[in-house]
């Protein structure tokens, strides 16, 4: 390809910003992370690298919204063992603390060593001489070192989407100290909290020839910039659907369906156990047990769409799930009055946030999550600056807003307290928490992130 013809900007990641519908045309995937990068990318020339979501009839290359996309052909065998393996079975339990085993397997680590290389092969196509690039999250994290071997004087940033864990525990990886190096081979290295930067630059000290601070390492001869950019969402697109009159009715339908004097209490995840969904469903129980709460006053919304669904861990955390929603109405519904009602699918935005707006308790509650966007679109909806947030101390999140109702959802008789607490909280003491996570909100949004972390970039 001409030079000319080259991208000034290339965005590497695991999926393409786009996926194919059933009417077999490419569509632009839902998510803010799209939504604010896309615009950059077509401000730029920009490229973006990354597998297609299926190994079959994908073009060679094609312009979308005006972003040239390269998709990456990655064999079947090692999509399972680079994806489902290393990325999911390895990396994503480590990084969040070791909630549930990490398994390490050689042969999935050649597999992630090898689809690293496709991936940077790719890009290295798509991009200009003077191209900077932008790669993300857990599963190419060896591409920053790949692509400064291929083109040494080249602008690197990586951010990580997922947590970061303490030193202690990524020095279980058997891969730990080529992970590292893989990393710092990016001039930017950005995170989602200062904690996760923080152990990141620890690590890179003790396993690696780097030195330096928790924000400036040193390498070869290089400097490695290290800091916090927490994502956030594109809050004009949650307030918009907020204002919209077929939104806000179809909300008060929701009230009045589950009746108009019952509290509705919130929760909106991925399937995953580190989203804590079921210590929230045993808190929840154990708050009726106790008579603290009861199914004729409040009623808990748990909307969930099952994802990673060929990983087994996925399929038991769901199946727990389901048991779980089936033993509390077992015991405490009545006709009429459900006490926990279940979703198992995906929303529309528009209808999401109708829920955001119906609830009167928002319950964030994950084991470990690198953000958690939830929260933010709940706070985002919030226009009236009513409604009650409750966040777990290990969301990302909690690093920024301070003024929810924090708690450790391991601690089941605080996650008890907590929901009474946001159940009887003085109005007043709601709507001065709430303006003050919005106003925190509407200074950080998706736009600024992208554009705070490519301005680093810059000047790296
Ligand atoms: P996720 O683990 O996927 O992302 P999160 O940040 O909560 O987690 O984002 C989930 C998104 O899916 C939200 O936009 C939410 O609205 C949507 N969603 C969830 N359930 C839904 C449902 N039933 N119907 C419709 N939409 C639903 C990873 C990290 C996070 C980090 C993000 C972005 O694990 O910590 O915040 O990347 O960096």
């Amino acid at each position: 390809m001409p030079e000319r013809r080259r991208s000034k900007l290339v965005v590497l990641a695991n999926r393409l910003p786009v996926h194919r519908a059933g009417d077999g045309e490419w569509h632009t995937s839902p998510g803010g992370l799209v939504r604010a990068v896309l615009p950059i990318m077509k401000a730029r020339t920009g490229a973006w690298v990354g597998w297609p979501g299926s190994s079959s009839r994908t073009p060679r290359l094609w312009t979308h919204e005006g972003v040239r996309l390269w998709p990456v052909a990655v064999p079947e065998r090692e999509m399972d063992e680079y994806y489902g393996g290393m990325s999911n079975r390895t990396l994503w339990p480590l990084f969040h603390d070791a909630i549930r085993a990490p398994e390490f397997e050689p042969k999935w680590w050649e597999a992630y060593e090898s689809a690293n290389q496709r991936f940077v092969a790719r890009a290295l196509r798509a991009a200009g001489r003077r191209a900077q690039w932008w790669v993300h999250d857990y599963h190419l994290m060896l591409a920053p070192r790949l692509l400064r071997s291929a083109r040494p004087a080249a602008r690197v940033g990586f951010f990580l989407h997922i947590p970061f864990p303490p030193e202690e525990l990524f020095a279980w990886l058997p891969w730990r100290r080529q992970l590292l190096d893989g990393l710092l081979g990016a001039d930017v290295v950005g995170f989602q909290t200062h904690a996760a930067a923080r152990n990141f630059s620890r690590a890179a000290r003790r396993w690696t020839r780097a030195e330096g601070t928790d924000h400036e390492l040193h390498i070869d001869g290089r400097k490695v910039s290290v800091d916090a950019f927490p994502i956030s969402i594109d809050i004009d697109e949650f307030e918009s659907l907020a204002r919209d009159p077929s939104v806000i009715a179809r909300s008060q339908q929701i009230r009045r369906r589950v009746g108009a004097r019952r509290r509705i209490i919130l929760a909106v995840d991925r399937i995953d156990y580190t989203k804590g969904i079921e210590l929230r469903l045993e808190a929840f129980e154990a708050a009726l047990t106790r008579g603290d709460i009861t199914a004729d006053r409040c009623v808990l919304i748990q909307i969930a769409v099952p994802s990673r669904e060929a990983t087994p861990e996925y399929m038991e955390t769901r199946d727990r799930v389901e048991r779980l929603v089936g033993r509390i109405n077992g015991q405490f519904s009545t006709p009429g009055r459900v006490a926990v009602h279940y979703f198992r699918r995906q929303l529309a935005g528009d209808e999401l946030v109708s829920y955001y707006l119906a609830a009167d308790v928002m319950l964030v509650t994950p084991l470990r999550d690198g953000m958690n966007l939830v929260a933010k679109e709940f706070i985002a909806c919030r226009l009236d600056n009513s409604g009650v947030l409750v966040l777990s101390e290990f969301a990302g999140a909690a690093e920024q807003f301070r003024r929810a109702l924090l708690v450790n959802p391991r601690d089941f008789a605080a996650m008890g307290a907590t929901l009474n607490r946001a159940m009887s909280l003085p109005r007043r003491e709601a709507i001065m928490r709430m303006a003050i996570m919005r106003m925190l909100l509407r200074r950080h949004d998706v736009h600024e992130w992208a554009d705070t972390f490519l301005r680093a970039l810059e000047r790296a």
